[in-house]
């Protein structure tokens, strides 16, 4: 079962795969209270897109337990600039970590998938069953086909070969380490620093894109990381499983949010211009709920803090200006 049996990570080695992105680089601060061995590539040293580096580093270092949170990640603008990256690359480090993960007789594999996978009018809040029942949202569908097939990757190893290796569905995540490119990030990051830069310019108004109508849960990544190792050890299953916080707003409300936690005063202009994307996306946790685990942050309070931690300049594609 899904939650049966407990899984000690004491003194496992744990490779977490993509410990920069801002999933990885949470779940290894989520990682150094447990009492196990961290392993970390950095992509200087490996390249996941490459088949063979790939098998000989994780031969080489012989995990016991690959967290798989390397993946070309973007908002909306970036998943429709550039599908070929987000479509071959996912699909190649996929490939390439599970495998080698088999072929090394890893013993649990967490693979990280999302909200976007599941079709663009699935039933609300969206139950894992949703999975391929419709068309996927076209914005999207490039990451979505990747991550789709990940998931299929780690169906088909437990099935074939008894490979424990299971699936996780996270809702839209922000925090700590987030990547605050003015184009290509998703909402929080984006309006964080847009916000702030209209702050210390003294601009009268700033653009949001979009109608500002979609619904979207937003989850803090230091709660989703919490969830990762709660279900390295708690889960064990076929059954991607949904990590959702609950917490629903329009993009116009969390923008009003993101201004108010900002401090930015001025007007806000919808660019309808700029696409939608899915109308809604809520997931329905209940069945991680069930095992006992529930996200604890408040939106407020994470803002805060990815607010914070933008301003010390620890996000990527970072030129925060301050005031003097
Ligand atoms: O975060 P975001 O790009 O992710 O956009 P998606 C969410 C919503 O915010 C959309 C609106 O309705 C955007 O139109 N939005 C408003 C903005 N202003 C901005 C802005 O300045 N930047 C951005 N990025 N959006 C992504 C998928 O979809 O969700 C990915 O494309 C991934 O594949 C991720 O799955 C979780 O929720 O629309």
């Amino acid at each position: 079962m899904a939650g049966g049996s407990t899984f000690d990570l004491t003194g496992k080695r744990v490779f977490v795969a993509g410990h920069r992105g801002m999933v990885g680089s949470a779940v290894v601060r989520r990682l150094a209270s447990e009492n196990c061995t961290l392993l970390v590539a950095d992509r200087h040293e490996l390249d996941l897109t490459k088949e063979e580096p790939t098998l000989k580093w994780i031969q080489a270092n012989r995990p016991d337990i690959v967290v798989h949170a390397a993946a070309k990640v973007g908002g909306i603008a970036a998943n429709n600039t550039f599908p070929v990256d987000f479509l071959c690359d996912n699909l190649a480090v996929e490939l390439n970590v599970i495998r080698a993960s088999h072929a090394v007789g890893v013993q649990r594999l967490l693979f990280l998938g999302s909200s976007c996978i599941y079709p663009k009018h699935a039933k609300q809040p969206i139950a894992e069953s949703e999975l391929l029942t419709g068309p996927l949202e076209p914005t999207n569908e490039w990451y979505a086909i990747a991550k789709i097939a990940g998931l299929k990757m780690c169906q088909a190893y437990r099935r074939q070969y008894g490979d424990d290796f299971i699936s996780v569905m996270p809702t839209n995540l922000y925090g700590r380490g987030d990547n605050y490119h003015p184009d290509h990030s998703h909402v929080p990051a984006a309006l964080i620093r847009r916000f702030h830069e209209a702050k210390m310019a003294n601009a009268p108004s700033v653009i949001v894109w979009g109608t500002g109508t979609p619904l979207r849960e937003f989850l803090n990544v230091d709660d989703f990381a919490d969830a990762c190792v709660f279900l390295l050890k708690n889960y064990s299953s076929d059954l991607p499983i949904n990590v959702g916080s609950g917490d629903e707003l329009s993009i116009a409300d969390f923008a009003a949010a993101v201004a108010e936690v900002v401090g930015y005063e001025g007007r806000l202009i919808f660019d309808t211009s700029k696409p939608d994307g899915t109308p809604r996306k809520l997931l329905d946790s209940s069945r991680i709920h069930a095992l006992g685990w529930r996200a604890t942050t408040s939106l407020r309070a994470g803002l805060a803090s990815a607010l914070e931690d933008f301003l010390q300049g620890h996000g990527r594609h970072l030129e925060v200006s301050r005031a003097s």
